[in-house]
């Protein structure tokens, strides 16, 4: 078995000195996880898109052989807001099993210490008792718009578990809740409800438009979690957590989507009405998460969702609408 006893310090992994792949660094985890990791003894290892392609196999298993990592984050997913996860279900399922079973087999057959998988809340059953624990996964139907991308998330975590059990690799997998922050895609039809509200609400300021449209009735409920708050939760569970058993990463708060929208416009400076348009999915009902078993080891989060807000749109600023003014799409 190459499960490890903890140390003397209660660790059960140390990063320092090791060799770590970040797998999805251009990614908005990924990106985090490599500013995070910039403040462990480690050497951090990213490999481009264009150099090797995850959802083959046959470039990814010599560019581990070669590059040797000790530790890997698997933060590499095809991933997209409610349309693109309805829209493009071959695509969310097809990309996503295939580049988890290529790095998970090949994380195995190159002797990788261990890994932290990452899946999704989505896992859960669309009804799910809420806060919802981890014991919830397979208990019943999936949410009809995200089932493709929840399928393939929860294959990755049976993934973990089959090489833990049959080959005792210490693989464990986590389950972050919506995430937001740098780093994020705020193309309006592909990205999550958090990044677009921002753009929507940032250019309706800049053309001094009376209204902005959220999709849907704005009743679902959603938790929130700055993805700096995401990589030192990753981060923690990569030292001290080896369980087969998944385990959760939220906030432990949520709020309605109108009320995001209303904090939304506050943070950003728009004024004007919110409407909706109803022919967009509503999604699940609620998928609030309970993170006791997390903070039960220690993890907290740092960042309030106002405070985060501000900083995610001091990054769009930076990143994106500078390169953009102008655009009209
Ligand atoms: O963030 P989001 O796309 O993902 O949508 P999910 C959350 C809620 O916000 C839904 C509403 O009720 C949307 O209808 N919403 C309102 C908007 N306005 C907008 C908008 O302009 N853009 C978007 N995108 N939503 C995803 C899953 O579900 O969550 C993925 O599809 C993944 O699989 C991810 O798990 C974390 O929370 O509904």
């Amino acid at each position: 078995m190459r499960i490890k006893p903890e140390d003397a310090s209660g660790r059960l992994y140390t990063l320092a000195g090791k060799r770590v792949w970040v797998a999805g660094h251009r990614g908005m985890v990924g990106a985090a996880l490599v500013r995070r990791l910039g403040r462990e003894q480690c050497e951090i290892l990213t490999v481009e898109r264009t150099n090797v392609d995850l959802t083959r196999q046959d470039q990814v298993v010599p560019w581990m052989s070669e590059a040797r990592p000790q530790a890997v984050f698997m933060a590499a997913a095809k991933v997209g807001g409610i349309l693109a996860n309805d829209s493009y279900p071959a695509q969310f399922l097809y990309d996503n099993l295939m580049i988890e079973a290529n790095v998970v087999h090949a994380a195995f057959t190159t002797g990788v210490e261990k890994m932290v998988f990452l899946g999704s809340s989505c896992v859960y059953p669309k009804h799910a008792p809420q806060p919802i624990t981890e014991d919830a996964l397979l208990s019943g139907p999936l949410e009809s718009t995200n089932e493709w991308y929840a399928i393939a998330k929860i294959a990755g975590i049976k993934l973990a578990q089959a090489y833990r059990k049959q080959h005792g690799c210490d693989f464990v997998s986590a389950m972050p809740t919506n995430l937001y922050g740098p780093g994020d895609s705020y193309d309006l039809q592909a990205s999550h409800v958090l990044p677009a509200l921002i753009r929507k609400a940032h250019e309706a300021k800049m053309r001094g438009e009376r209204e902005i449209v959220i999709w849907g009735t704005g009743t679902p409920q959603r938790e929130f979690l700055h993805v700096d708050d995401c990589a030192e939760a990753l981060v923690h569970i990569m030292k001290v957590y080896s369980e087969a058993a998944h385990i959760n990463v939220g906030s432990g708060e949520d709020l309605a989507i109108i009320d995001l929208a209303r904090l939304v416009a506050e943070v950003v400076g728009f004024k004007g009405e919110i409407a909706h348009d109803l022919s967009k999915p509503d999604g699940t009902p609620r998928k609030l998460m309970s993170s006791e078993k997390l903070r039960a080891l220690g993890w907290r989060p740092r960042i309030g969702l106002r405070e985060g807000i501000a900083d995610a749109y001091r990054a769009f600023l930076k990143d994106w609408s500078a390169s953009r003014s102008g655009a009209s799409d």
